[in-house]
């Protein structure tokens, strides 16, 4: 190699040096874009999590095919909170110093808020598809709502009122018990039910809590039937709600139950029982009927995955992560869910969503639904009418 030639090569390599200290924005611009899935993939509620993991798996698929977000394409991470706060701050934690910048997660309100703290210190933006407690959002205190939280689930604030002002008007003068499984998200709902129901001038007759993988609800049943409990409101999730309801069918006991969104798992029916008839469950409009999102569901019931509960809403909820990233013109987390919360109309499987100041949606999302026989042997949720 002669002088000239070696003295070229070394510009070329200190050009290239020079250029990605000076540019180190677009270098990261170039590499692949990591989000992670943070949700409970082991344990009760991993039929909850595979269907946000199905969800933004879809998503980020679909996005890379037709050609990343600005020619960058996306990378999946799936981590596994199990459901539980603690191990949910240290999955965050672990997530953020490797460097991950997007998260679409938590499943659980009580894995949700503690870990968005961590993120929130560690500069990442978290987004979930299935946490409803109000404060995940909305921190009581001026100026202590958090920069990074996001969702595309609906409110415990919404459907707890929902809740409370249904049994006021159904069940005028009769005697309601309102529980909890003692969760932020079932203590949420208990709440805001107790206070729409107290709103519309009507006491509760009981107010209890049951423990969350609690086997033996003989005792409640027992007062519930001596009070002569006409309705219950449950605020809490499938499993203990279907031992509740099973029990009580048993007991020859057989109140309408009332609950929010977190009994809509496809197990519910059979572990419920009988009983799964006189349950009803407030969640958003039915996802899989939506316009938007027809040739999603068909690609999903295709590869034998049936897309129910919060798999769309993990799907959109990787839609608003790339929206924000091309709104702001850039993958940092802070521009990215300030262009979020500036109320952009996002396209997504479920509609066009925009955001408010918190990172909620402002679209009203919310419906009645029963259990009903499909004809299969089965029950299948329905849109009350
Ligand atoms: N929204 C139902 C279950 C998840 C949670 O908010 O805890």
């Amino acid at each position: 190699m002669t002088f000239s030639h070696r003295f070229g090569a070394w510009i070329a390599v200190i050009l290239a040096i020079l250029s990605a200290l000076v540019f180190p924005a677009i270098a990261q611009e170039k590499a692949t874009l990591r989000i992670a899935v943070a949700a409970p993939m082991s344990g009760q509620f991993a039929q909850m999590g595979e269907q946000i993991r199905q969800g933004a798996e879809l998503a980020i698929e679909d996005i890379n095919a037709s050609g990343g977000i600005g020619g960058q394409k996306l990378q999946i991470d799936v981590v596994d909170d199990k459901g539980d706060g603690m191990t949910a701050k240290a999955v965050a934690r672990n997530l953020a110093k490797s460097g991950v910048r997007f998260v679409v997660g938590h499943f659980n309100s009580g894995a949700s808020i503690p870990a968005s703290e961590v993120y929130a210190k560690m500069g990442v933006f978290m987004i979930s598809p299935a946490s409803t407690n109000p404060s995940l959002t909305e921190r009581s205190g001026k100026g202590k709502n958090l920069w990074n939280t996001h969702r595309t689930a609906g409110r415990d604030d919404v459907q707890g009122r929902l809740a409370g002002e249904y049994i006021a008007k159904a069940f005028a003068g009769r005697n309601a018990a309102i529980l909890s499984d003692g969760t932020p998200y079932g203590d949420g709902l208990a709440i805001k039910a107790k206070a729409a129901l107290n709103a519309a001038g009507q006491a509760e007759k009981l107010m209890s809590k049951v423990k969350v993988g609690q086997k033996d609800m003989s005792r409640l049943i027992a007062s519930m039937n001596d009070k002569k409990i006409d309705v219950v409101f449950f605020g809490g999730l499938a499993n203990e709600m279907a031992t509740l309801v099973r029990q009580s069918s048993e007991a020859g006991f057989t109140p309408q139950f009332i609950a929010g969104d977190g009994i809509f798992t496809a197990d519910f029916p059979h572990a419920a029982g009988a009983g799964v008839a006189r349950t009803m469950f407030a969640f958003s409009l039915e996802d899989r009927q939506h316009a938007d999102a027809q040739s999603v569901v068909a690609r999903f019931r295709a590869k034998g995955f049936e897309p129910e509960a919060y798999t769309l809403k993990a799907y959109a909820a990787v839609q608003v992560v790339a929206k924000g990233i091309e709104i702001a013109g850039k993958c940092d987390p802070k521009a990215v869910a300030k262009a979020i919360r500036s109320g952009a109309p996002i396209p997504t499987v479920l509609g066009t969503l925009t955001f408010d100041a918190n990172g909620d949606r402002r679209e009203p999302d919310v419906a009645w639904y029963v259990w009903k026989a499909d004809g299969t042997g089965g029950y299948s949720p329905a849109m009350q009418e």
